[in-house]
């Protein structure tokens, strides 16, 4: 373990003693801060290159589990194939997909992109492997129904599908440019996405709405699941009575495991409550692949290539009539909650904390909460009782218009549609930071926020805007060498 030096450590415990809000729902993180370099705890991994994301918890020794990690790790990585008798273990692929590995749109573990740099210019081509559109229609549903999807297309836009299938639709891409200036005259450009889809399947609904998605990065997410509820849910501040243009709200969202309303955790707007139900979402959903919480291929109306087209076997039981087997969701699960974060390369230098007390002093801890202690869980020792890092509240928040879903013709929507469950078009969960500086690492095509509009973090902030107008601003009031403080500290994570 790295050697803290004793002036930085005091640096961090004052830092979080006078600014509690930076200390979060932790109670115990003021005396354990010197332990921020490792933002997931024990299960911290020292992995730097390319690879970073992709180790198994570091405190993992039982090694049976370690066996189930690497056994996930192949579901994962390799590609499903279509329905046909020789590949059984992996077959199924389809009718209609967004891609044919969680790797494929997980970069590496990490995150994906939003096509190239192309600017005043139209990116088609492969640029839409690692993302996703999810639709849904401006009309109000049942408490445990997401959203109301389109009549032809459902709730997601898949862009790819088996041969003798018309996929449902195109994608592409283009972009605009817009110049945000600091107060001292710096000038980031900006590149403002518009997504067109061509649907194949017939028209879109006049009111449906759409939200563009790149997969978000795998690590740490069993440590988000062990998050205390109360700890969430103690941050809410629905109609923001102290005051602070900040409100923060939980998304409540249907279990089909549970079968009730669970706090969402998951997803860009929240909207799944554990990894186990992600997991089955997004075989289904991206990759169109059965499993005992998603028994129906994703076909719609009129969609009669898509419901006749051969299904896959994913075993020879017959109490198993679905293409995932039980026992696969449930290692890619466990890997999914395994992934490990990586340690902080940096954290103690007088630049990277003199960044941390701007990041504090713009009100970014306001919603990128520092640090909890995870609950406990006897069947996950590993990810129990730790102190993390994450830099989230799991909350939504409204980030503005310029960050909104969007109607066909690319105009921003009204912020009293719900859009998935109590998610609203502009609002948002806050993501967690850590892992952020080595997201080109791992991936140099890498982009952030939830559409990777943002080609690189700085852009990422000065897209903030709604509860976050006030402190991107105070970012913007910031002179060059508190800009790069700022980044080294984002940097760092
Ligand atoms: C087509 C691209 C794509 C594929 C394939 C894909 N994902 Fe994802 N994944 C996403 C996107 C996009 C999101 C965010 C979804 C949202 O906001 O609703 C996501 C979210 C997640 C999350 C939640 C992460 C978080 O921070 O909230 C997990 C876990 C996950 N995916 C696991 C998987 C697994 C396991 C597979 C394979 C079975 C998989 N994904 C396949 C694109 C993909
Ligand atoms: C009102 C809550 C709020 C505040 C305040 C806030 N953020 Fe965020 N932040 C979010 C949300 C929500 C997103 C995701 C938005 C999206 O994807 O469209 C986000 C995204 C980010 C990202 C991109 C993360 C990724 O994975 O792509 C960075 C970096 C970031 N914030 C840094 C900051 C910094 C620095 C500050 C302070 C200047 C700040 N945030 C203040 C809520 C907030
Ligand atoms: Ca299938
Ligand atoms: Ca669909
Ligand atoms: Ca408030």
């Amino acid at each position: 373990m790295r050697a803290v030096n004793p002036f930085s450590s005091f640096i961090v415990g004052l830092t979080c003693s006078v600014l509690l809000a930076s200390c979060g729902g932790s109670d115990n993180a003021t005396e354990e801060t010197q332990t921020e370099h490792l933002g997931g705890g024990e299960t911290t991994v020292n992995a730097s290159g390319h690879d970073a994301f992709s180790h198994a918890s570091r405190n993992m020794s039982d090694s049976d589990r370690i066996i189930s990690f690497n056994e996930g790790n192949h579901f994962f990585e390799n590609p499903w194939v279509q329905g046909t008798q020789s590949t059984q273990a992996r077959d199924g692929l389809g009718p209609y997909f967004n891609s044919n590995a969680c790797q494929g749109c997980h970069i590496n573990d990490g995150r994906g992109h939003a096509g190239d740099a192309v600017l005043d210019g139209i990116a088609t081509s492969d640029n839409f492997n690692s993302l996703l559109i999810r639709v849904s229609r401006s009309v109000a549903t049942e408490a445990n129904v997401a959203n109301a999807p389109d009549d032809n297309v459902g709730g997601q836009l898949q862009h790819k599908a088996v041969s003798n299938v018309q996929k449902e639709s195109d994608l592409s891409v283009s972009y605009t440019r817009k110049n945000v200036s600091f107060d001292d005259g710096y000038t980031v450009e900006l590149r403002i996405p518009q997504w067109h889809m061509t649907s194949h399947i017939g028209e879109f609904n006049s009111d449906s709405v759409f939200s563009a998605r790149v997969a978000p990065p795998m690590i740490g997410l069993g440590l988000l699941e062990l998050i205390n509820e109360d700890d969430i849910l103690n941050q809410q501040d629905i109609d923001d009575s102290n005051n602070d243009g900040i409100s923060g709200k939980a998304n409540q969202v249907w279990s089909l495991e549970h079968k009730k309303m669970s706090l969402g955790r998951f997803g860009w707007k929240a909207g799944q409550p554990s990894l186990l139900e992600q997991t089955s979402g997004a075989f289904l959903g991206d990759m169109g692949l059965t499993s005992k919480f998603h028994l129906e291929e994703n076909c719609h109306n009129n969609q009669t290539d898509c419901t006749t087209a051969e299904n896959g076997n994913g075993t020879n039981s017959s109490d198993e009539a679905y293409e995932v087997t039980n026992s696969t969701l449930a290692l890619v699960s466990f890997y999914s909650h395994h992934l490990a974060v990586p340690e902080r390369r940096d954290a103690y230098s007088d630049q990277v904390q003199q960044g941390k007390l701007l990041f504090v002093e713009a009100g970014c801890t306001a919603c990128h909460t520092e640090s909890y202690t995870t609950g406990s869980d006897i069947m996950q020792p590993e990810l129990s009782n730790q102190v993390i890092f994450p830099f989230t509240d799991m909350l939504l928040h409204d980030m503005g218009e310029d960050l909104a879903d969007f109607r066909e013709d690319n105009s921003p929507v009204a912020n009293d549609v719900q859009v998935e469950y109590l998610a609203t078009a502009t609002e948002w969960r806050t993501p967690p930071l850590w892992g952020l500086g080595l997201t080109k690492t791992v991936d140099d095509k890498a982009t952030f926020l939830h559409d990777g509009r943002a080609r690189t973090i700085m852009e990422a902030v000065l897209w903030h805007g709604g509860e976050a107008e006030t402190a991107k601003n105070k970012v913007l009031g910031f002179n060059s060498t508190q800009r790069d403080a700022l980044s080294a500290f984002l940097n760092d994570l």
